[in-house]
């Protein structure tokens, strides 16, 4: 029986989610059984059992709203999530962000060692892309090399490789709001945005504006409620170290702005990522959801 996933409570359907993301990501990840070992439960280690799973829940949210295919809403998803774990892998290590908690547990590197680290890292984002690249995913070869093209874009120096480098040079720096934004927006937004519109590819060019301009808003919003919780919540909750932005002087929204005006922010720019929704109406319910899950996290 085909369960419609669509009529579920939100929780439930949140859940429900997370649990399949799991189990496909446990059939795409190399078995820890088969050498090389180490890379192999190194990259389990990472990529599994840990992590909310947003990306992967935006993009399937999004599929569930265009219809699109479930085989390949589950490509996107999975290619998204481990795109994103390796990101978390390289930002631990020594070289950038230099943290020994990630997902409530030793990160990486420190379970195992740098050179593991970097090719956990390397190993997860090649995966994502053979995950995607997949012969027999789509019908349509230039809808899947549209596919491609969307998270290459996203991942690279145009996008979070980019914003990361940003992020690693503006350590120290007066950085005003703007630069900030602009830090974010490829940092944090581009993979957000890339999962929502990878689920949503094939849609109508309205119907995909739309869902971009809710992608930037919620982008944002996801960093400036980072900000906050990097401030107001303990480690144990967060599963990674609290305080780290300013221990490592970082600017931030709550440093830029202060604590009030970044809530205020972060509350502005969900307004705008609901807005943007208008043109579905009610069909666009589980988008409003999530973004209502983002503003709520607690980690
Ligand atoms: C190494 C190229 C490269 C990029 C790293 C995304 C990133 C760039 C670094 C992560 C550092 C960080 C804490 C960024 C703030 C926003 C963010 C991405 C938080 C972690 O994402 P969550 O909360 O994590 O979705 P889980 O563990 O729930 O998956």
């Amino acid at each position: 029986m085909v369960i419609d996933s669509s009529r579920m409570e939100f929780p439930i359907w949140v859940q429900a989610k997370q649990q399949y993301i799991e189990q496909i990501l446990d059939q795409v990840l190399p078995s820890p059984d088969i050498a090389p070992f180490k890379l192999h439960n190194a990259m389990r280690y990472s990529a599994m059992a840990g992590g909310k799973r947003v990306r992967a829940l935006l993009c399937y949210a999004a599929a569930e709203l265009c219809k699109t295919e479930p085989k390949i809403a589950d490509a996107a998803a999975t290619a998204v999530e481990l795109i994103h774990a390796y990101s978390l892998v390289h930002d631990d290590m020594p070289c950038m962000d230099d943290d020994d908690l990630r997902r409530g547990k030793p990160s990486c590197h420190k379970q195992y060692d740098d050179a593991t680290a970097l090719l956990v890292g390397d190993a997860l984002q090649t995966l994502a892309f053979e995950t995607l690249s997949q012969p027999q995913l789509c019908d349509q070869p230039h809808q899947q090399l549209h596919m491609l093209h969307i998270l290459s874009k996203a991942s690279g120096s145009r996008g979070m490789a980019g914003g990361q480098v940003i992020d690693l040079d503006s350590v120290g720096k007066p950085l005003n709001q703007i630069e900030l934004e602009t830090m974010h927006l490829l940092k944090t937004g581009a993979l957000i945005e890339a999962a929502l519109l990878l689920g949503s590819v094939g849609a109508s060019a309205d119907k995909a504006n739309a869902i971009q301009k809710y992608a930037a808003c919620m982008g944002l919003a996801f960093q400036v409620v980072d900000d906050i919780l990097d401030v107001e919540a303990d480690s144990t909750t967060l599963g990674k170290t609290a305080g780290k932005d300013a221990m490592s002087n970082k600017p931030t929204y709550v440093t830029i702005l202060g604590l009030d005006a970044a809530k205020l922010h972060a509350q502005q720019l969900h307004h705008e990522a609901i807005a943007a929704l208008a043109p579905f109406g009610n069909q666009a319910q589980r988008l409003v959801e999530l973004a209502d899950f983002i503003m709520q996290r607690s980690f």
